[in-house]
């Protein structure tokens, strides 16, 4: 991490975790004492895995760089998180990907059983539909902007979306995919909500629509960029440095990046991403130091 722009990106994640891990916590508590048993420890566990905090911190940035001030941005933050997190507790079932480990800990259907699991999964999704409503009342936000928050959130957190990019790689296991096809599976799967991180924060700074366009120009390709980057981690990362166990991929005989184009042409197309994300934002002459740091960091990061 000896480049400026990383150490930049990390003092922004520190933040965003330091913001977002409070709202959680809060949530955490709230749900387990309204939550009978171990489904209540469950959402507690769940909402209190420790991950790197990319979205929110992307949230933050995109607001600030847009004009925006208020602490609020926190609300906001954090439902893209608890978006999330339900998604990755859903990734890791038995039915999906059927992975023991995440975040450095077991995932929910290890640590509780897969029936908690899925309720846990499906009861957050009204959690971040809560926390999001609750910000654009704190960010005095007209009905027509909360309305447009909503639909970005839950638009790209849908069939248009992460469920549908899900739906197409698990439909994807064993079959080769080819590169365009590859690339519509991660558009949805992970680049929508990365994406959707970027133009909520636009949005709840009441950006005009060229500098909105421009955010959203931008989390588009820096999600391309991230999962290009989370498949050269899957393939030369190790399970103690990820905090999930590598070499999944090959494992599930999945189609990725990696297996496509090999190790060092996709680590350059993560960087023609980053590249293009960057020059989004100059196209509306948007200076955002932390926006261009947050895209250096995503195809650099160590996990
Ligand atoms: C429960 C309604 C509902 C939907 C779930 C399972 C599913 C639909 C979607 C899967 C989406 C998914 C898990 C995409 C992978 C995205 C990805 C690369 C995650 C890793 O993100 P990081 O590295 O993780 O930011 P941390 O742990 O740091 O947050």
């Amino acid at each position: 991490m000896a480049e400026p722009e990383l150490g930049a990106a990390a003092a922004l994640l520190t933040e965003a975790r330091q913001i977002v891990d409070a709202e959680l916590e809060r949530c955490a508590n709230r749900l387990a004492a309204e939550v009978a048993g171990p489904l209540g420890e469950a959402l507690a566990y769940a909402l209190r895995s420790p991950g790197k905090r990319v979205r929110p911190a992307l949230v933050i940035a995109a607001y600030r760089a847009a004009g925006g001030r208020s602490d609020a941005i926190a609300g906001i933050a954090t439902a893209v998180e608890v978006v999330h997190t339900y998604s990755l507790v859903h990734d890791d079932l038995p039915c999906m990907d059927n992975d023991d480990m995440r975040r450095g800990r077991p995932t929910i259907h290890r640590a509780f059983d897969p029936a908690i699991a899925t309720r846990v999964g499906y009861l957050l999704v009204p959690v971040a539909a809560e926390e999001l409503a609750r910000a654009a009342e704190r960010l005095e936000l007209s009905p027509a902007a909360t309305g447009a928050l909503a639909l970005e959130l839950f638009e790209a957190g849908g069939i248009r979306g992460m469920v549908g990019g899900q739906w197409l790689d698990l439909e994807a296991e064993h079959r080769r995919l080819s590169m365009a096809e590859l690339i519509t599976v991660h558009r949805g799967k992970t680049g929508a909500l990365i994406r959707a991180a970027a133009a909520l924060g636009g949005i709840a700074a009441r950006a005009e629509p060229a500098v909105l366009n421009a955010l959203r120009g931008y989390g588009e390709e820096i999600g391309l960029a991230f999962q290009v980057a989370d498949d050269v981690l899957d393939a030369t990362g190790t399970t103690e440095e990820l905090g999930k166990r590598a070499g999944r991929d090959v494992a599930l005989a999945k189609s990725t990046y990696v297996s496509v184009l090999g190790v060092d042409a996709a680590r350059r197309e993560a960087i023609r991403h980053q590249e293009l994300a960057v020059a989004e934002l100059a196209d509306v002459s948007l200076v955002s130091e932390s926006l261009v740091a947050l895209a250096r960091y995503i195809v650099m990061r160590p996990s």
